[in-house]
């Protein structure tokens, strides 16, 4: 569960990885937070995907920044109670590769 993981910002090491380690997440320029773009097949599509995250965001008690329009899904992550990246936001980063790898 998402209390396990510290509540500290990402190491420099940490960030180095994250090109690697979730190549599809990319670092947004104006803020710390990661930042991934997805479109999918229809709006229907688009909220099944957006069912099973928020299930998982609530399991881990760990909620992403997203925005919807019909097919496209924007989702920024940062923790807002380390004021930045920290490991809860590469946990769910990477839950959200698991849901999408099926
Ligand atoms: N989500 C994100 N993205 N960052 C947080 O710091 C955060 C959260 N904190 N979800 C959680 C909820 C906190 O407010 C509750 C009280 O655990």
């Amino acid at each position: 569960m998402t209390e396990n993981i510290a509540l500290v910002k990402l190491s420099p090491a940490e960030r180095a990885g994250l090109a690697q380690s979730l190549p599809q997440w990319q670092p947004r320029p104006d803020r710390d937070a990661i930042h991934r773009s997805l479109r999918f097949k229809n709006f229907s599509e688009a909220w099944g995907f957006m069912s099973r995250v928020a299930l998982l965001a609530e399991a881990q008690d760990h909620h992403p920044e997203w925005t919807n329009v019909w097919n496209r899904v924007e989702i920024t992550l940062t923790t807002h109670d380390a004021g930045g990246l920290s490991p809860r936001d590469v946990a769910l980063a990477q839950a959200i590769e698991g849901l999408l790898a099926g």
